[in-house]
């Protein structure tokens, strides 16, 4: 039966697991047990032993910054799992390895991400991370890619969508923090600082951001394109200088490839903005500054490329028939199509890059760039150039054509 695992439980529950125990060595009472959990959601422990370490995470059956009054499933774990297994079998190396699932305690055991840190506490202390273009972008195109109707057939393709249709608990979640709270009255709204109440009131009057912020819902809620990590920000991604792993797919399903490819951008968006608000040697804020945003830049060309690049060596899927371009100019009408459909990509991928940042900035879940910024005013400084770009991005997408749109527009509102 389910039940939440405390440490002494826990430490029962690894003896009992031959493999686990073995890699974990020493006799389970010398496990040192630790939980570290600091996301909104689960309980995460690290479990060291004479010989290896583990983390094990079991989901809640609440949201645990909220408490017993939000119930979640404890299927989310088991959606992790799936995703995990598949983003495993699609981008090998750049998600942990999962070591055993139990589905009805809801607990997943992985390998041990050691020296890793979560890159948003990197971005904080000016960290610069030389791998991540190179290892986000393969996640990306490759699990996106190969998860679309471009690479599968109808048939596995619905299959797929059946398999993760259960999650829509998660997926609601997003659907109201994310597309609609912030633009509201709702309970679960703040902001930390009293200078952006005049924003708050203006976000929830401004009816071209209701509707844009209103397609781009209904574009997460009625487009199975792909695979979709599903709350890919700088909090679940775990790196060091030379390695990049992807964790924590709870909120996987099947829906548009931009959402997550708008989630790498906003949270990088947002370290640049928040900035400006941390403590750092001028020298190394200006390198830092000038890091992120050639980072949002690589970011997308990379991805476009690599997911370009899968498309013409493997576009085997329903979506476009080989067979109904053949030849020469069957060829180039169709690499056409593809550079409209990267179009139509980077459009969504701007939109809801916006949308996560007014989330983070008036929604239920807020991120540490900002937060730990200490002066209310200086925060509310940086999170106000957030939201103005994001206000732009989401209203007036289509002058964002490409990806120096956004970072030019950025730089604009550094010092704004
Ligand atoms: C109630 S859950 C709040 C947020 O935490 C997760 O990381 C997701 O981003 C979700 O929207
Ligand atoms: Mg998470």
């Amino acid at each position: 039966d389910y039940r939440i695992l405390h440490e002494a439980d826990l430490r029962d529950y690894l003896a009992g697991l031959p493999d686990i125990a073995a890699l974990l060595g020493g006799e389970a009472s010398s496990w040192a047990i630790t939980e570290v959990g600091d996301g909104n959601l689960n309980l995460v422990f690290i479990v060291k032993g004479a010989s290896g370490g583990i983390a094990v995470k079991q989901a809640l059956p609440y949201v645990r910054l909220v408490g017993e009054s939000w119930p979640l499933p404890l299927s989310r774990a088991h959606y992790e799992y799936l995703a995990l297994s598949k983003q495993a079998q699609l981008a090998p190396g750049l998600v942990p390895a999962v070591l055993h699932h139990n589905e009805v305690l809801a607990l997943t055991v992985m390998e041990l991400l050691e020296p890793h840190i979560i890159m948003r506490r990197g971005l904080v202390a000016a960290t610069r991370y030389p791998r991540f273009v190179e290892d986000i972008t393969t996640f990306m195109a490759r699990t996106l890619f190969f998860t679309s109707d471009l690479a599968l057939s109808a048939a596995e393709k619905k299959e797929a969508i059946a398999a993760f249709a259960g999650n829509h608990a998660l997926c609601k979640i997003t659907e109201d923090l994310i597309f609609t709270d912030p633009y509201r009255i709702a309970e679960q709204n703040r902001w930390t600082a009293p200078h952006l109440d005049g924003l708050a009131a203006s976000l929830r009057e401004d009816l071209e951001l209701h509707v844009a912020v209103s397609r781009l819902k209904l574009k997460f809620m009625a487009n199975p394109e792909a695979l979709i990590h599903g709350d890919l920000h700088t909090g679940s991604i775990m790196v060091t200088d030379s390695q990049t792993r992807v964790i924590d797919p709870e909120f996987a399903f099947y829906g548009p490839v931009g959402f997550d490819v708008g989630a790498v951008l906003a949270n990088l968006l947002m370290a640049y903005f928040a900035s400006a608000g941390h403590e750092r040697a001028p020298g190394d804020r200006a390198a830092f500054e000038a890091w992120v945003l050639e980072t949002v830049e690589q970011v997308w060309t990379e991805f476009a490329r690599k997911f370009l690049d899968l498309w013409r060596a493997g576009g085997t899927g329903d979506a476009y028939p080989v067979s109904l371009f053949a030849g020469e100019q069957g060829a180039a009408r169709l690499e056409a199509e593809r550079q409209s459909y990267m179009q139509r990509l980077f459009a969504d991928t701007v939109g809801f890059a916006a949308a996560k940042i007014i989330r983070r900035i008036f929604g239920l879940a807020h991120n540490i760039d900002f937060e730990l910024i200490e002066d209310p005013r200086t925060r509310a400084v940086s999170e106000a150039r957030a939201v103005r770009l994001a206000r732009a991005m989401m209203v007036e997408t289509a002058s964002f054509r490409i990806i120096a749109d956004v970072t030019n527009a950025a730089r604009k509102l550094r010092d704004w």
